[in-house]
């Protein structure tokens, strides 16, 4: 040990007896060493120092007591590591906390650095939320908190944004490494121009746009955005205090959503953004739109409609979007007050708000659409409901940019189009709805719960399957309404798609996406089919409807239920990827419903729980029992009809039926 360290150990030895007992508060003349912590008052949160990862660096931070994990949330020299273990905090004669290391007593690592009137005494002290504060004694005014200066992380009662009156702009940026805190290069910012949004910055460069607020809402958090002329921040809180949940940009630039699991002793990510193709910001240039669905299809991008790509080539054969698209026949005479109207793109993630303007009085759908309509540089309007009390209206001038289809967490735009684009529109569905009564049995794909299932073809050339309901099925419409606003509101690589509606008329049909492959069930029961299955295959199929499921009942803004759950509703698409079908029965519950009982059983024998079957209760976990079912087919090859309760268990695990391949490591 040298010489200075001794001497400064044995000089605050008393203080340090001090800190045995824990405690969350220092004050003047107190210090905290390494070794030492204050521990919040429900021991939900330590100060300390720390070495992150496999780093020799000492940091002073804060982290949870209660995660096992140790998860730093804030770090106070993250760019001034400190060698050994020379780090001491304490309240200077300034009432500021300073960090010092024995070494250079003089300049100090850290500090508060805010102006405090020296008569004043200061207190720090770390609460329970996590945020550490530094009080005036007398006035018991926070001078500087943590909270306004965060790491990488984003706790609940936090907020994040811009405080125009003092200029203060709170946000998180990235270690840069798993065992570097240092100041990487991504950030987490609100850009408050136009309808305020989230960005993920890579330097000053945007890659990520979040939804704009005031709308968007989380299923299990409680958000607040404001935005006037003295502030614009969001922050959120949790309703449960026994959740330890929390949101952070990692440093690969991803956001990620936590919440801490006591029994499996980690954390549960359960959103992390950007994910998809259709993620980067602008993915597909100014006026494109991008579908993070498009397998089967040859390229994600697409122009909104009206626009074509500026550069064909690009566009088609280098597959690059980002020159964007431009308006159809720019030449002809302008657009505005031409017989223009607008045209519907549903369920998308909004183009950017930067150049947009948001009014939250009750304006319905009618007014918003007149209000774009008579200013001629308004290129779209959305009519959006907030939480079902008042309706908003939110017009683009300008440029249309990063608009991606996003199925449940969507909402519809209208985008300005010309006369002659109107037209054609109209007249691609008139075209397809007048051919619909030459439905010929040669066409027909199957039978469905409340109808029959057609091949088509669109005018553009490409194949749909049509539902058309039969006439007989008395009770079919509410089932067939049921089915067309779920699944409008869905969209996942595995759930069947639905590209178009018709319910006016007597007879109301469905129009979805084409599975060339047909059901599940058509390969499995088939002795000559059933070989194209291997393991792999197998396997690829169970996963893609787990994902589903999934995405149905947790990931996507509805939890819904579907009830009908079989091989026959699990359609193939060209390269044998399964998608859900057959929505006919299902069921939304609201955010914290577990179970519903019915007095109407529906479904099918064979794949319905037990507790359904015999009690009418249903939920998530009635759709899993039919997905053990389906799980137990795809795996014997065998129907569930042809199972015995004696040797149901052996002849699902013994005996593996002989297909080609060896069974995958699950
Ligand atoms: C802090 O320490 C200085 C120097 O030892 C002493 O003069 C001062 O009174 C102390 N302040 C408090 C509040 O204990
Ligand atoms: C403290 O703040 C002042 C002015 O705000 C600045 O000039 C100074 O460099 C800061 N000191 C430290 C140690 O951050
Ligand atoms: C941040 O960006 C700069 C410039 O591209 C690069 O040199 C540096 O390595 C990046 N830092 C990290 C932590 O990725
Ligand atoms: C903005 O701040 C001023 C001065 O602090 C205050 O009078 C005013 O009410 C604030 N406005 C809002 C919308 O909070
Ligand atoms: C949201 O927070 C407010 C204030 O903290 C609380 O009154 C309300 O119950 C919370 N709502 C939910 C859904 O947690
Ligand atoms: C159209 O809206 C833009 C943006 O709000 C505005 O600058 C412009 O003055 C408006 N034009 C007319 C004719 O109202
Ligand atoms: C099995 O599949 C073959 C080839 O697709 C088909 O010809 C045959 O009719 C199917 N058998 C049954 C029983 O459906
Ligand atoms: C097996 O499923 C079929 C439909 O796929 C159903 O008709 C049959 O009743 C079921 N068998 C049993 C034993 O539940
Ligand atoms: C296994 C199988 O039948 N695959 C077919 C799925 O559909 C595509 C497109 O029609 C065919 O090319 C595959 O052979």
């Amino acid at each position: 040990m040298d010489f200075p360290k001794l001497f400064l150990h044995s000089s605050l030895l008393v203080l340090h007896f001090a800190f045995s007992s824990s405690k969350d508060t220092i004050t003047i003349n107190q210090t905290i060493h390494d070794g030492d912590f204050l521990i919040s008052r429900e021991n939900n949160f330590a100060l300390g120092f720390f070495s992150p990862g496999s780093s020799r660096f000492r940091y002073l931070g804060i982290w949870y007591r209660k995660v096992r994990e140790q998860t730093v949330v804030w770090v106070a020299n993250r760019d001034d590591p400190i060698k050994g273990s020379s780090g001491v905090l304490s309240i200077d004669q300034y009432g500021n906390l300073v960090l010092r290391s024995y070494h250079n007593q003089k300049v100090p690592i850290w500090s508060t650095n805010v102006s405090v009137e020296v008569t004043d005494t200061c207190v720090a002290q770390l609460l329970d939320t996590g945020n550490l504060i530094l009080v005036h004694d007398r006035s018991k005014s926070n001078v500087w908190e943590s909270f306004d200066h965060p790491t990488d992380t984003w706790l609940p009662g936090m907020k994040l944004g811009l405080d125009r009156r003092t200029g203060m702009n709170r946000f998180p940026i990235c270690w840069r490494s798993a065992d570097d805190p240092g100041t990487g290069n991504f950030s987490l910012q609100i850009n408050p121009k136009g309808s305020p949004q989230f960005f993920i910055y890579w330097g000053i460069k945007y890659i990520w746009r979040g939804i704009p607020w005031p709308w968007k809402s989380y299923a299990d958090a409680n958000d607040t955005f404001v935005n006037n002329q003295n502030e614009t921040y969001a922050t959120y809180s949790v309703s449960d205090a026994s959740v330890i949940l929390r949101l952070m940009l990692d440093y690969s630039g991803l956001v990620k959503k936590l919440i801490w699991h006591e029994k499996d002793g980690k954390w549960n990510e359960f959103r992390s953004m950007p994910k998809s193709t259709c993620d980067p910001y602008g993915h597909c240039g100014t006026y494109g739109i991008c579908d993070p669905d498009f397998l089967g299809r040859r390229f994600e991008c697409d122009c909104l409609p009206g626009y074509e790509p500026k550069s064909p080539r690009d566009w088609h054969i280098l597959k690059d979007a980002s020159g964007g698209c431009v308006r159809k026949r720019l030449e002809s005479t302008s657009l505005c007050g031409h017989g223009d109207g607008f045209v519907k793109v549903a369920n998308v993630k909004v183009p950017d708000t930067s150049a947009a303007v948001w009014v939250s009085t009750n304006m319905s759908p009618r007014d918003c659409e007149k209000n774009c309509m008579r200013n001629c540089s308004c290129s779209a309007y959305a009519s959006i409901d907030i939480a079902r009390k008042e309706t908003g209206c939110l017009t683009w001038y300008g440029k249309l940019m990063d608009t991606v289809h996003n199925g449940a967490e969507g909402y519809d735009i209208y985008v300005r189009v010309d006369a002659v684009e109107l037209a054609e529109i109209a007249e691609k569905w008139n075209g397809f709805l007048k051919r619909k009564d030459s439905f010929s049995p040669a066409n027909k794909l199957g039978q469905g719960g409340f109808g029959v299932v057609y091949k088509g073809k669109l005018s553009n050339g490409k194949d749909v399957a049509v539902k058309r309901l039969s006439k007989d099925s008395g009770q079919g419409i509410d089932e067939f309404k049921n089915e067309v606003l779920l699944i409008a509101k869905l969209q996942h690589q595995n759930l069947v798609k639905l590209i178009g509606c018709c319910i006016q008329g007597e007879e109301p049909m469905l129009v979805y996406e084409y599975m060339p492959n047909k059901s599940l069930d058509s390969f499995l029961f088939n002795e000559t089919r059933r070989s194209i299955l291997d393991w792999r295959k197998r396997f690829d199929i169970i996963v893609g409807i787990a994902r589903g499921i999934l995405y149905i009942h947790q990931d996507s803004r509805l939890k819904i239920i579907h009830r009908d759950l079989k091989t026959s509703n699990i359609l193939l698409d060209e390269e044998m990827n399964p998608k859900i079908s057959d929505f006919g029965l299902a069921r939304i519950f609201k955010g914290d419903q577990t179970h519903e009982m019915t007095n109407r059983i529906v479904g099918t024998f064979g794949y319905m729980s037990p507790e359904y079957v015999v009690f009418g209760k249903f939920s998530t976990k009635s759709d899993v029992f039919s997905f053990g079912i389906i799980l137990l087919e795809i795996i014997t090859g065998k129907r569930n009809n042809s199972f015995y309760q004696e040797d149901f268990y052996p002849s699902m695990i013994g005996k593996f039926p002989d297909f080609s391949g060896k069974p995958p490591k699950i």
